[in-house]
Parts: C-alpha cells; structure tokens; sequence
C-alpha cells in the first residue's frame, strides 16, 4: 500500500531532478478520444507507436490505456513496451501525470497536482476530466512509490527544472485565473518552491504563439543540462512568434540561475507554420465541451517539445526544411546521446507534441 505523505518534499529532502538525469523508466496514455484525433484516432495510434517504439530503445516504456483499446492497443505496439489497464480522458501525460521527486539515498516519491484540463469548465479543453485527475494516484499505486498531494492545478509541461535549484515556466500559463484564481504568485512560488525543492524561479511572460495550453515552457524553451537551455526561434518579424521569442531570449539571456550561473541559450528556428486541413477537421468528431479544430487553424509546432530518453533525445518532426538543421543542432548539443526523429504531425494536431504525451520516471 503507498502512503499520502502530510509533509513536502522540500522538508523530506527531495528534489525534481533534471529531465537529462538518468530514467527509470517513461510512461505515456494511448490515445483514442475521437473528438481530438481525427479518424477515430487511427494516424494517432500509429505517432505514438512510433514515439513508444523510439523511446523504448534507450528505457523501459509504460503505456496506459482504457479497457476499450487494450487488444488493439497491445496488438500494435511493441511486445517490450509494457501495457496497463487505466481509465482515462486523454493521453497527456505529461500534464495528467505525477512528478517524480528523488534524495540522495535512493528514494523516489511522487507530487499528485490538481488538473482541471487547461482552464476548467470555461477555459479547458475538454470535460470531464476526473479520470485524467486519477492517474497520478494510480501510478502511485502501480508502482508502490508513496505520493504528496499538492493543491495546486498545475501541468507538468508548464515547468522545467535543472535539479540543482532553479525553474523555468511562463506567466501566461501559471499565473493564469483560469488556474488559480485565489494564489498570488508569491503563493504559487511557495508551492513549486516546496514541492520541487527548487530555490529560484525564472518567469518568461509568454509560452509559444497559439499555443492551446496556455503557453506551457516545454513548447517554448527546456533545459539541455544545468545552465544551458534551447528556445524555440524564428528570424521572421511578421511572425506572431518573432515578439514571444525575442522577449524570451532577453530574460533568459540576462538571468542567473539558482547556482548565480549565467544560462546558455541556443536557439532551435520553429518550422513553418503547420496549419490544419479541411480534411484533418473533417476526420474530428465535434462535441460541445472539447475545443473544436477549425481549418486554418496553426498549431503550435516546435521543436524544443523533444523528450530526453536515457542515451537518446526523441525529436518532433514536421517534413520541413528546418527539421535536418534542428536534429543537427541537438546532435551538436547533446554529443553523448543520439538524436532519433519522428514524424510528429498527427501528434501536434491533437494539441501536442512529443514532450506533452510522455513522463519520465527518475532513477533515485
Ligand atoms: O501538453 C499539451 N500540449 C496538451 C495539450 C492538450 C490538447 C488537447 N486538445
């Protein structure tokens, strides 16, 4: 049986650690809601083999899914990727699913946050969203690691740590009153301060343009290793882009982490506009209550939304002509890992990318 722990991680001695630091393990949700993704999620289920199938070359992958897809799901994935029966709204699971914090001794517990699907009943992406609230219990129970619960709405994809102190995320999403409406910022601070054991906070005002979360950082900017971090770029200046990455690079540039570190900031130039289809929308069921797809709809598409894997870093693709010079400048930044592509479309068009459907599990 796994404990709901009454202290913090902070007072207990535990700590996010950087998504670079070695993986136990990286855990995703199959996808199926067809009000999301088009043709009854079938170019979907085919992405995220895909990305569970590169994933699964450098750590164990844990893949959840509803008792209606658990056939077709094990039938199409590969046989080392584990399967496990969980209900779900979604397949987020960067956003849905726990934190996992870590000590020196080999401990591993994890941070259950609220979720209110990106902005609750008038805001939010879909509804309901009580089962994606859950899962984070349940991989407590499945995995036997002991849990803190934080009353916080908060996603995982709009925070990134270096694990020795310091924290970047956007104004726009946590400080967003569709989140938290009764938390000041010095309040909210105090919870990711507390629950992550992280020290300084930088605040960059906005996340990627037309980005459906709120401007959560993991489409926007990620840490590379402590005091180095990529951020999403474009040269173009009639692009609603240029402003949001420009100002980005300022703050980021002038700031010191929590070790008084100067950071370095490589920019990833953004591929061109991806811009949805008559026939993409066709293919989506339409519901009230879940964000409806439009054609001409652009979607957030950004390379900086990469999941480091032990020895690999698995890239979102586009079939443009900055997808070559991004793998090079990520082969360039990560020498000791190797940098695995894959064609992403199907993912960004469900409101994501490769970042937002997987959550790494550290290895204490
Ligand atoms: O982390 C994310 N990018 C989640 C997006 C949810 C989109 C639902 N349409």
């Amino acid at each position: 049986m796994t404990i709901t722990l009454k202290s913090t991680p902070a007072a207990d001695g535990y700590r996010m650690p950087g998504e670079f630091e070695p993986h136990d393990g990286c855990w995703m949700i199959w996808p199926e809601r067809t009000d999301n993704w088009r043709m009854g999620a079938k170019p979907a289920e085919k992405a995220f083999v895909q990305v569970a199938e590169a994933i699964s070359r450098f750590e164990k992958v844990t893949m959840l899914v509803s008792g209606r897809q658990f056939v077709n799901a094990r039938n199409k994935l590969p046989s080392q990727v584990r399967l496990i029966e969980v209900s779900n709204n979604d397949s987020w699971m960067r956003d849905v699913g726990p934190t996992f914090v870590i000590n020196d001794q080999g401990g591993i517990r994890l941070v259950d946050w609220d979720f209110n699907a990106w902005g609750g009943l008038e805001e939010g992406l879909y509804f309901p969203w009580d089962q994606d609230d859950l899962i984070p219990r349940k991989v407590a129970e499945i995995t036997g690691v002991d849990r803190y619960k934080a009353s916080l709405v908060m996603e995982g994809g709009s925070i990134h740590v270096d694990g020795e102190g310091t924290l970047i995320t956007t104004e726009e999403c946590l400080l967003n009153p569709n989140r938290n409406p009764k938390l000041s910022r010095q309040q909210i601070e105090g919870f990711l301060k507390n629950y992550l054991s992280v020290e300084k906070i930088i605040w960059l005002p906005r996340g990627c343009y037309n980005d459906e979360t709120d401007g959560h950082v993991d489409n926007l900017c990620c840490y590379i290793r402590p005091g180095v971090v990529a951020l999403n770029w474009t040269d173009d200046q009639e692009d609603p882009q240029y402003e949001i990455s420009q100002e980005a690079y300022k703050l980021l540039t002038e700031a010191t982490d929590a070790k008084g570190r100067k950071l370095e900031v490589h920019k990833l130039h953004q591929p061109n506009p991806v811009i949805v289809t008559a026939e993409e929308c066709e293919g989506i069921d339409q519901v009230e209550g879940t964000i409806p797809r439009q054609e001409g709809d652009r979607m957030a598409a950004s390379y900086v939304n990469f999941y480091i894997a032990d020895g690999g870093v698995i890239v979102p693709l586009f079939n443009d002509p900055n997808d070559q010079p991004a793998m090079n400048k990520l082969k360039e930044l990560f020498p000791e890992r190797e940098v695995v592509g894959v064609y992403a479309r199907e993912i960004i068009l469900g409101g994501g990318n490769i970042h937002c459907i997987t959550q790494q599990q550290p290895k204490p």
